[in-house]
């Protein structure tokens, strides 16, 4: 088969809404980063990352034949000054970014097969056991930074990724990662409140507060980390934050990252939710990931954190909350509030 046309396979990526597009070799990636990071626990629990390394190296033991392996970009971020000082990070604020970029990736897909219906393809976004973001770096989208983020010349870090492996090549092929544009700077470093970020690009899960955030919905956020928490219920943004190279953020028009009611929720209201509201606001978002009792803990430890007194009632009240985590959650935050 002849390889195919990027031209034509960057027209129907824009088509169903990525933003930036790349391809790449589909060659092993080596082992070291990713079985380094595992050996040395920076997955805290994230049991799932340490299964099937093998495809996660090798893309070809999820597509046999693999050639070329497509890297998305989607731009996220949206100006809105009802959210702008939202506890939650700008990522989830609209509808779940999963469903959105599958969506793309779908479409992607069927006008592949309507284009070259002998080709076979495998995609992910996410959580299919891809390395995304080397396969960005690889497709020539941009770098990883300090920050263990993925930037972009054009967009900055305010992307989301999807990866596509076919097997068919295609005429022209990335030479690899942009130039490095962090330089001697390391503010994120300096900026990261527990110290997660551990020098080019590698970031200890365990510290980080999104992981705290997000995935640890089972354990107590450790207590050094809590107080660090005082405006983050989900995810965390402050490394993304403090970056120079997103300055200059290009707003997206696509609707569905528009901020949803729940993002005009402060801190007090988010510990406050009922199942109900909890209902009514969260499916369609990437929230309900960290579940209603990890909100309301979440929310509770930043009450703490910021030492808003005024939230001392509705604190007491919630120490006799059915879930065990945000009882704990409530006690060691009445502790804060005291002086
Ligand atoms: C596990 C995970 C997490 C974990 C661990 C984070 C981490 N950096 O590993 C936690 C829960 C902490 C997390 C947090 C966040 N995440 Co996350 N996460 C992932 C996930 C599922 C896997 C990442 C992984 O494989 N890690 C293992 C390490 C060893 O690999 P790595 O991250 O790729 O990093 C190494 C390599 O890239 C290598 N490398 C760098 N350049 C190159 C070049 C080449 C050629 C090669 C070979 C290697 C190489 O060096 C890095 C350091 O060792 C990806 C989705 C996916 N399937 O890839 C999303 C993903 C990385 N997350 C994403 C997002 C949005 C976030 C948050 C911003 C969310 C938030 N606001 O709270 C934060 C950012 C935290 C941070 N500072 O990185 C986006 C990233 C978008 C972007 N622009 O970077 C992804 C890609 C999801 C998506 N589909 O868009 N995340
Ligand atoms: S997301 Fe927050 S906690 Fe995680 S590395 Fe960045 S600044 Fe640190
Ligand atoms: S803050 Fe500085 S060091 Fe960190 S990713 Fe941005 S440019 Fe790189």
């Amino acid at each position: 088969m002849p390889p195919l046309s990027t031209q034509h396979l960057r027209q129907l990526s824009t088509q169903v809404g990525f933003d930036l597009v790349g391809f790449a070799r589909a060659e092993p990636i080596p082992g070291d980063f990713l079985l380094e990071w595992l050996a040395a626990g920076c997955d805290a629990d994230m049991d799932w990352l340490g299964t099937r390394t093998a495809e996660r190296l090798d893309v070809s033991l999820l597509l046999p034949g693999a050639r070329t392996v497509i890297a998305f970009a989607t731009n996220y971020y949206r100006e809105d000054p009802r959210t702008e000082d939202s506890p939650i990070a700008r990522y989830a604020r609209g509808r779940d970014y999963h469903s959105t970029l599958r969506d793309s990736l779908k479409s992607f897909r069927r006008r592949l097969k309507e284009a070259y219906p002998e080709v076979h393809d495998y995609g992910s976004v996410d959580s299919g056991p891809m390395m995304e973001k080397v396969w960005a770096a690889r497709a020539g989208l941009g770098y990883v930074g300090k920050n263990g983020c993925f930037i972009t010349e054009p967009l900055g870090s305010w992307v989301l990724l999807a990866v596509l492996v076919l097997d068919a090549e295609v005429d022209a092929y990335a030479e690899g990662p942009t130039a490095d544009r962090c330089g001697s700077c390391h503010l994120c470093i300096m900026s990261c409140p527990t110290g997660a970020l551990l020098g080019q690009g590698r970031v200890d899960a365990r510290a980080c507060l999104s992981y705290q955030t997000i995935e640890n919905r089972h354990a107590e956020v450790p207590e050094s980390f809590r107080v660090e928490m005082d405006n983050l219920v989900f995810g965390c943004d402050i490394c993304q934050d403090v970056c120079p190279l997103n300055r200059r953020p290009v707003t997206t028009s696509n609707k569905r990252f528009a901020p949803r009611a729940v993002a005009e929720l402060g801190v007090m209201e988010l510990a406050a939710l009922t199942p109900e509201q909890y209902d009514q606001l969260i499916p369609g978002t990437a929230l309900g990931r960290a579940k209603y009792d990890g909100l309301r803990r979440n929310a509770v430890y930043a009450l703490g954190a910021a030492k808003r007194v005024e939230a001392r009632p509705l604190i007491e009240r919630l120490r006799e909350d059915p879930s065990e985590a945000v009882r704990h959650a409530a006690e060691w935050a009445l502790l804060h509030l005291n002086p």
